[in-house]
């Protein structure tokens, strides 16, 4: 069976990032992919000119009329931009009984631009993060959901991982790549114990929507693997070959893409 995956998320025009990065994540990686739009932004590889919010009562329509019509297998959460977005999707998503769904905690963007205001950050903890089966913060996600001072070490964020675990979601992919060294190291805690998932680092600039393309591709996998774990594994060796083969694609002069279809352009 194909499975059906949802994004729910912003739009990056520069195609990078975002429910348009989440959309070729899908495709490439056998999902049906469907989108509802979140955010809206003006933005391109060096950064974000613009924020333009879509009404929260849109969000809800968009979504209530997809889940009408078309089954859906996972969901995957984005930029959501702010409190009123937060608390009307997680209300959609226990309206349709969502059971499968990845959360990105998107706050900033590559190029430093604030994504969800602070109020928000605090709705999210509160709502949506108990629905989660899967939350992929970075550390400075991490920091801000757990109000910590920076997590600075592996030590630390073995502990933060825990931590993250306690706010409700099922499992915790929590991302290294903010630290530095050789590895770039994600620790995976379900609450009862923790893996560690080591994986060379890249060494590019382009890395905008890095973490889009690692949440859409857990999301599209899930419903392809009897554990999660196994998802997430795939998803990350998914990441990782699309950002080794990013120096293909020419897209821009800043922060370029990740090649979403490494394997299939040849
Ligand atoms: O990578 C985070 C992110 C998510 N969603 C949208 C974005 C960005 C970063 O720029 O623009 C729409």
């Amino acid at each position: 069976m194909i499975p059906n995956v949802l994004s729910i998320a912003g739009i990056d025009p520069s195609g990078g990032a975002g429910l348009l990065a989440d959309l070729k994540t899908f495709s490439a990686l056998g999902a049906y992919g469907t989108g509802v739009v979140a955010a809206l932004t003006a933005q391109n590889t060096q950064g974000v000119t613009g924020l333009h919010p879509v009404p929260a009562a849109f969000i809800a329509q968009q979504i209530d009329t997809l889940f009408a019509d078309v089954r859906i297998d996972a969901v995957k959460l984005g930029m959501l931009g702010q409190a009123e977005v937060v608390t009307t999707v997680a209300a959609a998503l226990r309206r349709h009984d969502v059971r499968r769904l990845v959360l990105d905690p998107v706050m900033i963007s590559t190029s430093g631009h604030r994504l969800l205001t602070p109020e928000a950050i605090d709705a999210l903890r509160r709502e949506l993060v108990p629905l989660a089966e899967i939350i992929t913060p970075n550390l400075p996600e991490a920091e801000a959901l757990l109000n910590c001072p920076p997590l600075l070490s592996l030590a630390d964020m073995r502990v933060a991982a825990r931590a993250l675990h306690q706010l409700g979601p099922r499992l915790v992919v929590l991302k290294g790549g903010h630290l530095d060294g050789a590895e770039s190291v994600d620790i995976i805690d379900d609450g009862l114990s923790q893996v560690e998932l080591t994986a060379p680092r890249i060494v590019t600039k382009n890395t905008h929507g890095t973490g889009c393309t690692l949440s859409a591709a857990i999301a599209a996998l899930l419903p392809r693997h009897d554990h999660p774990l196994d998802a997430i594994r795939a998803a990350k060796a998914y990441l990782t070959a699309a950002l080794a083969a990013s120096d293909q694609l020419e897209v821009g002069k800043g922060h370029g893409p990740v090649h979403h279809f490494h394997t299939l352009w040849r």
